[in-house]
Protein backbone atom coordinates (compact mmCIF):
# COMPACT_ATOMS: atom_id res chain seq x y z
CA UNK A 1 0.00 0.00 0.00
CA UNK A 2 1.62 3.55 -0.76
CA UNK A 3 1.68 5.37 1.86
CA UNK A 4 0.33 9.07 0.69
CA UNK A 5 -2.60 10.69 2.54
CA UNK A 6 -4.67 11.64 -0.49
CA UNK A 7 -5.55 9.35 -2.65
CA UNK A 8 -6.29 10.84 -6.43
CA UNK A 9 -7.69 9.97 -9.77
CA UNK A 10 -10.87 8.03 -8.70
CA UNK A 11 -13.10 8.15 -11.71
CA UNK A 12 -15.70 10.96 -12.22
CA UNK A 13 -18.12 8.76 -11.49
CA UNK A 14 -17.47 6.84 -8.36
CA UNK A 15 -20.12 7.64 -5.69
CA UNK A 16 -18.56 9.37 -2.46
CA UNK A 17 -21.38 8.82 0.48
CA UNK A 18 -22.05 8.21 4.06
CA UNK A 19 -23.95 5.71 5.66
CA UNK A 20 -26.97 5.39 8.78
CA UNK A 21 -29.63 2.87 9.35
CA UNK A 22 -33.22 3.63 10.59
CA UNK A 23 -33.13 1.85 13.87
CA UNK A 24 -29.84 3.30 14.45
CA UNK A 25 -31.19 6.81 14.65
CA UNK A 26 -34.69 7.38 13.98
CA UNK A 27 -36.29 7.45 17.69
CA UNK A 28 -39.89 7.94 17.08
CA UNK A 29 -39.81 4.28 17.75
CA UNK A 30 -44.39 4.46 18.24
CA UNK A 31 -44.92 7.41 16.48
CA UNK A 32 -47.31 7.89 13.71
CA UNK A 33 -48.43 4.16 13.38
CA UNK A 34 -45.01 2.71 13.70
CA UNK A 35 -45.02 -0.65 15.15
CA UNK A 36 -42.51 -2.63 17.41
CA UNK A 37 -39.18 -4.16 15.79
CA UNK A 38 -37.26 -6.99 17.12
CA UNK A 39 -34.77 -4.76 18.56
CA UNK A 40 -37.49 -2.59 20.38
CA UNK A 41 -38.45 -6.21 21.65
CA UNK A 42 -34.65 -7.06 22.25
CA UNK A 43 -33.47 -4.07 23.91
CA UNK A 44 -36.23 -4.71 26.69
CA UNK A 45 -34.29 -7.53 27.92
CA UNK A 46 -31.99 -7.16 30.88
CA UNK A 47 -28.46 -7.27 29.67
CA UNK A 48 -28.92 -7.27 25.93
CA UNK A 49 -27.84 -3.80 25.72
CA UNK A 50 -24.35 -2.49 27.41
CA UNK A 51 -25.70 0.75 28.41
CA UNK A 52 -29.39 -0.88 29.10
CA UNK A 53 -30.60 2.17 26.35
CA UNK A 54 -32.92 1.33 23.70
CA UNK A 55 -33.82 2.93 20.19
CA UNK A 56 -36.54 5.08 21.87
CA UNK A 57 -35.32 8.85 20.74
CA UNK A 58 -31.82 7.88 19.55
CA UNK A 59 -30.38 10.80 16.98
CA UNK A 60 -34.56 11.95 17.43
CA UNK A 61 -34.14 12.33 13.47
CA UNK A 62 -37.66 11.31 12.31
CA UNK A 63 -38.12 14.63 13.90
CA UNK A 64 -34.96 16.59 12.51
CA UNK A 65 -34.65 14.98 9.37
CA UNK A 66 -34.81 18.58 7.61
CA UNK A 67 -31.67 19.73 9.77
CA UNK A 68 -29.83 16.74 8.84
CA UNK A 69 -30.50 16.88 5.35
CA UNK A 70 -29.39 20.50 5.17
CA UNK A 71 -26.15 18.97 7.51
CA UNK A 72 -25.43 15.76 4.63
CA UNK A 73 -25.85 18.82 1.62
CA UNK A 74 -23.12 20.79 3.47
CA UNK A 75 -20.62 17.89 3.32
CA UNK A 76 -21.01 17.60 -0.31
CA UNK A 77 -21.40 14.14 -0.58
CA UNK A 78 -22.49 12.12 -4.04
CA UNK A 79 -25.11 9.51 -1.98
CA UNK A 80 -27.06 8.98 0.92
CA UNK A 81 -27.21 5.56 2.16
CA UNK A 82 -30.18 5.02 4.41
CA UNK A 83 -33.14 2.21 5.58
CA UNK A 84 -36.41 2.00 5.99
CA UNK A 85 -38.01 0.54 8.93
CA UNK A 86 -40.46 -1.87 7.99
CA UNK A 87 -42.50 -1.78 10.87
CA UNK A 88 -42.60 2.13 10.06
CA UNK A 89 -44.41 1.03 7.14
CA UNK A 90 -46.17 -1.82 7.67
CA UNK A 91 -47.12 -2.12 11.43
CA UNK A 92 -47.38 -5.90 11.50
CA UNK A 93 -45.24 -6.71 8.45
CA UNK A 94 -48.53 -7.54 6.55
CA UNK A 95 -51.80 -6.11 6.00
CA UNK A 96 -52.24 -2.17 6.12
CA UNK A 97 -49.42 -0.01 4.69
CA UNK A 98 -48.86 2.84 6.99
CA UNK A 99 -49.26 5.90 5.22
CA UNK A 100 -47.81 7.96 7.40
CA UNK A 101 -44.56 5.70 7.62
CA UNK A 102 -44.37 5.99 3.55
CA UNK A 103 -44.58 9.70 4.10
CA UNK A 104 -41.64 10.32 6.11
CA UNK A 105 -39.32 8.30 3.53
CA UNK A 106 -40.62 10.10 0.62
CA UNK A 107 -40.46 13.27 2.42
CA UNK A 108 -36.60 12.23 2.77
CA UNK A 109 -35.97 10.94 -0.61
CA UNK A 110 -37.70 14.69 -2.01
CA UNK A 111 -35.30 16.42 0.28
CA UNK A 112 -32.05 14.48 -1.00
CA UNK A 113 -33.00 15.21 -4.49
CA UNK A 114 -33.76 19.02 -3.65
CA UNK A 115 -30.46 18.97 -2.20
CA UNK A 116 -28.90 16.97 -5.13
CA UNK A 117 -27.78 13.85 -3.31
CA UNK A 118 -29.11 10.20 -4.53
CA UNK A 119 -30.74 8.39 -2.43
CA UNK A 120 -29.52 4.76 -1.31
CA UNK A 121 -32.47 2.81 -0.17
CA UNK A 122 -31.20 -0.14 1.98
CA UNK A 123 -34.62 -2.31 2.70
CA UNK A 124 -34.08 -4.57 5.39
CA UNK A 125 -31.27 -3.25 8.08
CA UNK A 126 -32.61 -5.96 10.70
CA UNK A 127 -35.40 -4.11 12.13
CA UNK A 128 -38.27 -6.80 11.33
CA UNK A 129 -41.63 -6.34 12.32
CA UNK A 130 -42.34 -7.87 16.03
CA UNK A 131 -45.53 -9.61 14.35
CA UNK A 132 -43.50 -11.82 12.10
CA UNK A 133 -40.69 -12.90 14.34
CA UNK A 134 -44.48 -13.71 16.65
CA UNK A 135 -44.48 -16.28 14.16
CA UNK A 136 -41.43 -17.29 13.63
CA UNK A 137 -39.52 -14.52 11.65
CA UNK A 138 -36.73 -15.40 9.03
CA UNK A 139 -36.66 -18.67 10.10
CA UNK A 140 -40.57 -18.83 8.77
CA UNK A 141 -39.99 -19.57 4.92
CA UNK A 142 -43.53 -17.19 4.94
CA UNK A 143 -41.55 -13.76 6.23
CA UNK A 144 -39.92 -13.96 2.43
CA UNK A 145 -43.11 -13.76 0.82
CA UNK A 146 -43.90 -10.79 3.39
CA UNK A 147 -40.56 -8.81 2.57
CA UNK A 148 -41.35 -8.97 -1.16
CA UNK A 149 -44.73 -7.66 -0.41
CA UNK A 150 -43.01 -4.70 1.25
CA UNK A 151 -40.08 -4.10 -1.10
CA UNK A 152 -43.16 -3.86 -3.83
CA UNK A 153 -44.77 -1.14 -1.79
CA UNK A 154 -41.58 0.70 -1.03
CA UNK A 155 -40.95 0.64 -4.65
CA UNK A 156 -44.31 1.81 -5.66
CA UNK A 157 -43.65 4.80 -3.22
CA UNK A 158 -39.88 5.66 -4.24
CA UNK A 159 -38.85 3.32 -7.17
CA UNK A 160 -38.81 6.20 -9.53
CA UNK A 161 -36.61 8.08 -7.42
CA UNK A 162 -33.99 6.45 -5.73
CA UNK A 163 -30.89 5.51 -7.28
CA UNK A 164 -30.31 2.27 -5.78
CA UNK A 165 -31.94 -0.65 -3.58
CA UNK A 166 -30.35 -2.97 -1.08
CA UNK A 167 -32.40 -5.83 -0.15
CA UNK A 168 -30.83 -6.75 3.39
CA UNK A 169 -27.49 -5.12 5.25
CA UNK A 170 -25.45 -7.72 6.63
CA UNK A 171 -27.07 -11.29 6.08
CA UNK A 172 -24.52 -12.52 8.63
CA UNK A 173 -24.95 -10.42 11.51
CA UNK A 174 -28.74 -11.39 11.10
CA UNK A 175 -28.24 -15.19 10.86
CA UNK A 176 -25.20 -15.69 12.95
CA UNK A 177 -25.29 -12.73 15.69
CA UNK A 178 -29.35 -12.90 15.82
CA UNK A 179 -29.71 -16.79 15.89
CA UNK A 180 -26.77 -18.59 16.53
CA UNK A 181 -24.51 -16.78 18.97
CA UNK A 182 -28.26 -14.67 20.30
CA UNK A 183 -25.98 -11.23 21.02
CA UNK A 184 -28.42 -9.48 18.44
CA UNK A 185 -31.90 -9.10 18.26
CA UNK A 186 -34.29 -11.65 18.41
CA UNK A 187 -31.46 -13.23 20.51
CA UNK A 188 -32.02 -16.87 19.42
CA UNK A 189 -29.22 -19.40 19.85
CA UNK A 190 -29.69 -22.09 17.72
CA UNK A 191 -27.13 -23.29 14.61
CA UNK A 192 -29.97 -25.09 13.01
CA UNK A 193 -32.06 -21.77 13.08
CA UNK A 194 -29.45 -19.66 11.96
CA UNK A 195 -28.69 -21.59 8.80
CA UNK A 196 -32.21 -21.80 7.68
CA UNK A 197 -32.88 -17.63 8.71
CA UNK A 198 -29.47 -17.50 6.10
CA UNK A 199 -31.31 -19.22 3.29
CA UNK A 200 -34.38 -17.22 3.70
CA UNK A 201 -32.90 -13.62 3.70
CA UNK A 202 -30.65 -15.03 0.53
CA UNK A 203 -34.32 -16.48 -0.55
CA UNK A 204 -36.18 -13.06 -0.11
CA UNK A 205 -33.14 -10.98 -1.87
CA UNK A 206 -33.74 -13.18 -4.52
CA UNK A 207 -37.24 -13.13 -4.96
CA UNK A 208 -37.27 -8.99 -4.22
CA UNK A 209 -34.66 -8.50 -7.03
CA UNK A 210 -37.23 -10.32 -9.48
CA UNK A 211 -39.99 -8.62 -8.07
CA UNK A 212 -38.37 -5.58 -8.25
CA UNK A 213 -37.54 -5.74 -12.27
CA UNK A 214 -40.94 -7.01 -13.00
CA UNK A 215 -42.24 -4.30 -11.32
CA UNK A 216 -39.81 -2.01 -13.94
CA UNK A 217 -37.88 -0.65 -10.95
CA UNK A 218 -35.07 1.59 -12.55
CA UNK A 219 -33.18 1.62 -9.29
CA UNK A 220 -30.07 -0.28 -9.45
CA UNK A 221 -30.34 -3.11 -7.27
CA UNK A 222 -28.31 -5.53 -4.58
CA UNK A 223 -27.55 -6.58 -1.42
CA UNK A 224 -25.12 -5.58 1.22
CA UNK A 225 -22.81 -8.37 2.43
CA UNK A 226 -20.32 -7.55 5.77
CA UNK A 227 -16.88 -9.26 4.75
CA UNK A 228 -13.36 -9.24 5.77
CA UNK A 229 -10.21 -11.92 4.70
CA UNK A 230 -9.72 -14.57 7.62
CA UNK A 231 -6.23 -15.12 8.46
CA UNK A 232 -5.24 -17.74 9.91
CA UNK A 233 -3.56 -17.07 13.61
CA UNK A 234 0.16 -19.14 13.06
CA UNK A 235 0.79 -21.89 9.80
CA UNK A 236 -0.23 -24.85 11.31
CA UNK A 237 -2.81 -26.92 9.61
CA UNK A 238 -5.79 -26.99 12.67
CA UNK A 239 -5.21 -22.77 12.28
CA UNK A 240 -5.10 -22.73 8.32
CA UNK A 241 -8.19 -25.62 8.40
CA UNK A 242 -10.30 -23.04 10.94
CA UNK A 243 -9.68 -20.12 8.87
CA UNK A 244 -10.92 -22.32 5.68
CA UNK A 245 -13.67 -22.97 8.06
CA UNK A 246 -14.45 -19.34 9.04
CA UNK A 247 -14.28 -17.90 5.29
CA UNK A 248 -17.04 -20.52 4.32
CA UNK A 249 -19.30 -19.71 6.82
CA UNK A 250 -18.50 -15.36 6.49
CA UNK A 251 -17.76 -15.40 3.03
CA UNK A 252 -18.82 -18.23 0.42
CA UNK A 253 -21.58 -19.30 2.41
CA UNK A 254 -22.83 -15.87 0.58
CA UNK A 255 -21.03 -15.06 -2.20
CA UNK A 256 -21.08 -18.81 -3.33
CA UNK A 257 -24.92 -18.30 -3.80
CA UNK A 258 -25.40 -15.20 -5.28
CA UNK A 259 -22.75 -15.96 -7.93
CA UNK A 260 -22.56 -19.82 -8.31
CA UNK A 261 -26.07 -21.05 -6.93
CA UNK A 262 -24.67 -23.42 -4.71
CA UNK A 263 -23.82 -23.12 -0.80
CA UNK A 264 -20.01 -24.49 -0.42
CA UNK A 265 -19.54 -27.89 0.09
CA UNK A 266 -17.51 -28.13 2.68
CA UNK A 267 -19.34 -25.80 5.06
CA UNK A 268 -22.56 -27.82 4.16
CA UNK A 269 -20.53 -30.94 4.90
CA UNK A 270 -19.76 -29.15 8.89
CA UNK A 271 -23.67 -28.22 9.46
CA UNK A 272 -24.36 -31.81 9.36
CA UNK A 273 -27.80 -31.86 10.57
CA UNK A 274 -27.87 -27.70 10.86
CA UNK A 275 -28.55 -27.55 7.20
CA UNK A 276 -31.00 -25.36 6.09
CA UNK A 277 -34.36 -26.84 4.07
CA UNK A 278 -33.77 -25.64 0.50
CA UNK A 279 -36.82 -26.19 -2.19
CA UNK A 280 -36.24 -26.87 -5.69
CA UNK A 281 -35.26 -23.61 -7.83
CA UNK A 282 -34.84 -21.43 -4.67
CA UNK A 283 -30.70 -21.48 -5.43
CA UNK A 284 -31.96 -19.97 -9.08
CA UNK A 285 -33.69 -17.14 -7.32
CA UNK A 286 -30.81 -16.28 -5.16
CA UNK A 287 -28.27 -16.30 -8.52
CA UNK A 288 -30.46 -13.49 -10.04
CA UNK A 289 -27.96 -10.99 -11.39
CA UNK A 290 -27.78 -7.92 -9.75
CA UNK A 291 -26.32 -4.38 -10.45
CA UNK A 292 -24.04 -3.88 -7.79
CA UNK A 293 -22.60 -5.82 -4.37
CA UNK A 294 -22.20 -3.45 -1.76
CA UNK A 295 -19.19 -4.74 1.18
CA UNK A 296 -18.92 -3.14 4.41
CA UNK A 297 -15.43 -3.54 5.45
CA UNK A 298 -13.94 -3.01 9.21
CA UNK A 299 -10.94 -5.33 9.86
CA UNK A 300 -9.52 -8.90 9.29
CA UNK A 301 -10.36 -11.56 11.17
CA UNK A 302 -7.88 -13.22 12.45
CA UNK A 303 -8.90 -17.62 13.12
CA UNK A 304 -7.22 -19.92 15.83
CA UNK A 305 -8.33 -23.70 16.57
CA UNK A 306 -6.40 -23.18 20.08
CA UNK A 307 -6.61 -19.89 22.22
CA UNK A 308 -8.82 -17.12 20.92
CA UNK A 309 -6.86 -14.55 19.08
CA UNK A 310 -5.75 -11.14 21.16
CA UNK A 311 -6.60 -8.32 18.90
CA UNK A 312 -4.24 -6.55 22.04
CA UNK A 313 -1.35 -8.77 21.23
CA UNK A 314 -1.22 -8.08 17.62
CA UNK A 315 0.44 -5.06 17.81
CA UNK A 316 -2.33 -3.37 15.90
CA UNK A 317 -4.05 -0.59 16.14
CA UNK A 318 -7.84 -1.04 17.77
CA UNK A 319 -10.56 0.68 17.48
CA UNK A 320 -12.76 1.47 20.77
CA UNK A 321 -15.12 -2.51 19.26
CA UNK A 322 -11.75 -4.16 19.69
CA UNK A 323 -11.32 -4.28 16.14
CA UNK A 324 -7.57 -4.10 14.20
CA UNK A 325 -6.93 -1.36 11.95
CA UNK A 326 -6.38 -3.20 8.71
CA UNK A 327 -6.68 -1.53 5.44
CA UNK A 328 -4.42 -3.90 3.64
CA UNK A 329 -7.37 -6.28 4.32
CA UNK A 330 -9.51 -4.13 2.13
CA UNK A 331 -7.72 -4.29 -0.72
CA UNK A 332 -6.96 -8.18 -0.31
CA UNK A 333 -10.07 -8.55 -0.26
CA UNK A 334 -11.58 -7.07 -3.11
CA UNK A 335 -8.83 -8.77 -4.89
CA UNK A 336 -9.87 -11.84 -3.96
CA UNK A 337 -13.60 -11.05 -4.53
CA UNK A 338 -12.71 -9.52 -8.18
CA UNK A 339 -10.75 -12.80 -8.69
CA UNK A 340 -13.07 -15.71 -7.70
CA UNK A 341 -16.70 -14.19 -8.74
CA UNK A 342 -18.09 -12.22 -11.15
CA UNK A 343 -18.77 -9.83 -9.46
CA UNK A 344 -20.69 -6.29 -10.68
CA UNK A 345 -19.77 -3.19 -9.72
CA UNK A 346 -18.71 -3.52 -5.73
CA UNK A 347 -19.52 -0.08 -3.17
CA UNK A 348 -18.01 -0.10 0.28
CA UNK A 349 -21.06 0.45 1.87
CA UNK A 350 -19.97 0.63 4.92
CA UNK A 351 -16.16 1.56 6.39
CA UNK A 352 -15.58 3.16 9.30
CA UNK A 353 -14.57 3.05 13.01
CA UNK A 354 -15.32 3.66 16.72
CA UNK A 355 -13.31 5.88 18.30
CA UNK A 356 -12.63 7.64 21.75
CA UNK A 357 -12.99 11.40 20.85
CA UNK A 358 -14.15 13.66 23.53
CA UNK A 359 -15.75 17.04 22.72
CA UNK A 360 -13.30 19.98 23.73
CA UNK A 361 -14.44 23.64 23.43
CA UNK A 362 -16.99 22.39 21.01
CA UNK A 363 -14.83 20.66 19.15
CA UNK A 364 -14.05 16.99 18.19
CA UNK A 365 -10.30 16.55 17.23
CA UNK A 366 -10.49 12.55 15.74
CA UNK A 367 -7.54 12.70 13.89
CA UNK A 368 -7.45 8.89 14.79
CA UNK A 369 -10.60 8.41 12.86
CA UNK A 370 -9.46 10.74 9.71
CA UNK A 371 -6.36 8.76 9.71
CA UNK A 372 -8.65 5.68 9.50
CA UNK A 373 -10.70 6.91 6.72
CA UNK A 374 -7.67 7.92 4.55
CA UNK A 375 -5.69 4.74 5.20
CA UNK A 376 -9.73 2.73 4.00
CA UNK A 377 -9.51 4.94 0.98
CA UNK A 378 -6.37 4.73 -0.35
CA UNK A 379 -6.28 0.84 0.32
CA UNK A 380 -9.94 1.06 -2.26
CA UNK A 381 -7.60 2.75 -4.66
CA UNK A 382 -5.31 0.41 -4.47
CA UNK A 383 -7.53 -2.37 -5.55
CA UNK A 384 -8.85 -0.38 -8.25
CA UNK A 385 -5.48 0.36 -9.83
CA UNK A 386 -4.69 -3.79 -10.09
CA UNK A 387 -8.38 -3.63 -11.71
CA UNK A 388 -10.67 -4.14 -9.54
CA UNK A 389 -14.07 -2.44 -10.79
CA UNK A 390 -15.40 -0.22 -7.56
CA UNK A 391 -18.30 2.08 -7.66
CA UNK A 392 -18.65 4.11 -4.68
CA UNK A 393 -17.46 4.28 -0.85
CA UNK A 394 -19.27 5.05 2.10
CA UNK A 395 -18.45 6.28 5.19
CA UNK A 396 -20.20 4.31 8.40
CA UNK A 397 -21.64 6.56 9.86
CA UNK A 398 -23.12 10.07 9.06
CA UNK A 399 -23.11 10.70 13.01
CA UNK A 400 -23.14 8.77 16.20
CA UNK A 401 -26.11 6.11 17.05
CA UNK A 402 -27.29 3.48 18.57
CA UNK A 403 -24.85 0.76 18.35
CA UNK A 404 -27.27 -1.94 18.79
CA UNK A 405 -25.48 -4.05 21.62
CA UNK A 406 -23.21 -1.60 22.38
CA UNK A 407 -25.47 1.46 22.96
CA UNK A 408 -24.29 4.79 22.39
CA UNK A 409 -21.25 4.54 24.26
CA UNK A 410 -19.78 3.58 20.44
CA UNK A 411 -19.44 6.54 18.57
CA UNK A 412 -18.91 5.62 14.54
CA UNK A 413 -19.81 9.38 13.60
CA UNK A 414 -18.48 11.43 11.61
CA UNK A 415 -20.82 14.34 12.96
CA UNK A 416 -20.57 14.34 17.06
CA UNK A 417 -24.38 14.00 18.66
CA UNK A 418 -25.01 15.32 22.08
CA UNK A 419 -27.71 12.93 23.23
CA UNK A 420 -28.68 15.41 26.05
CA UNK A 421 -29.30 18.49 23.33
CA UNK A 422 -29.46 16.45 19.97
CA UNK A 423 -27.10 19.03 18.84
CA UNK A 424 -25.07 17.89 15.89
CA UNK A 425 -21.42 18.69 15.42
CA UNK A 426 -19.15 18.08 12.59
CA UNK A 427 -16.04 16.54 14.17
CA UNK A 428 -12.68 16.81 12.88
CA UNK A 429 -13.56 13.96 10.53
CA UNK A 430 -16.57 15.29 8.64
CA UNK A 431 -14.05 18.86 7.86
CA UNK A 432 -11.86 16.75 6.53
CA UNK A 433 -14.35 14.60 4.37
CA UNK A 434 -16.03 17.91 3.32
CA UNK A 435 -12.44 18.93 2.24
CA UNK A 436 -11.70 15.95 0.33
CA UNK A 437 -14.78 15.66 -1.25
CA UNK A 438 -14.46 19.28 -2.63
CA UNK A 439 -11.35 18.36 -4.15
CA UNK A 440 -12.49 15.31 -5.89
CA UNK A 441 -15.21 17.73 -7.25
CA UNK A 442 -12.85 20.18 -8.42
CA UNK A 443 -10.56 17.84 -10.30
CA UNK A 444 -13.59 16.20 -11.72
CA UNK A 445 -14.59 19.96 -12.98
CA UNK A 446 -10.76 20.13 -14.27
CA UNK A 447 -11.47 17.25 -16.55
CA UNK A 448 -14.34 18.65 -17.80
CA UNK A 449 -12.79 21.87 -18.83
O1 LIG B 1 -23.45 0.06 13.20
C1 LIG B 1 -23.19 -1.06 12.42
C2 LIG B 1 -24.13 -1.13 11.23
O2 LIG B 1 -25.46 -1.10 11.61
C3 LIG B 1 -23.88 -2.39 10.44
N1 LIG B 1 -22.49 -2.56 10.13
C4 LIG B 1 -21.53 -2.38 11.19
C5 LIG B 1 -21.78 -1.07 11.93
C6 LIG B 1 -20.74 -0.89 13.03
O3 LIG B 1 -20.79 -1.95 13.93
Amino acid sequence: MSSHHHPAHFPDDFVWGVATSAFQIEGASDTDGKGPSVWDTFCKQPGAIADASDGTVACEHYLRYEQDLDMIAQLGIDAYRFSASWPRVQATGSGDWNTKGLDFYERLVDGLLARGVAPYLTLNHWDLPQALQDKGGWANRDTVHRFVDYALAMHARLGDRVASIATHNEPWVMSVLGHETGIFAPGIKSRATAMQVAHHLMLSHGMAMRALREAGCKASLGIVLNLSPIEPATDSAADRAKARLEDGRLVRWYMDPLFKGTYPADVLEHLENDVPAVQPGDMDIIRTPMDFLGINYYSRSVASAGEPWDVHKSGLETTEMDWEVYPQGLTALLLRLHQDYPVPAMFITENGGAFKDPMVDGKVHDADRTRYLQQHIQAVADAMQQGVNMGGYMVWSLMDNFEWASGYAKRFGIVHVNYATQKRTLKDSALWYQQFLAEQATARLAQVA
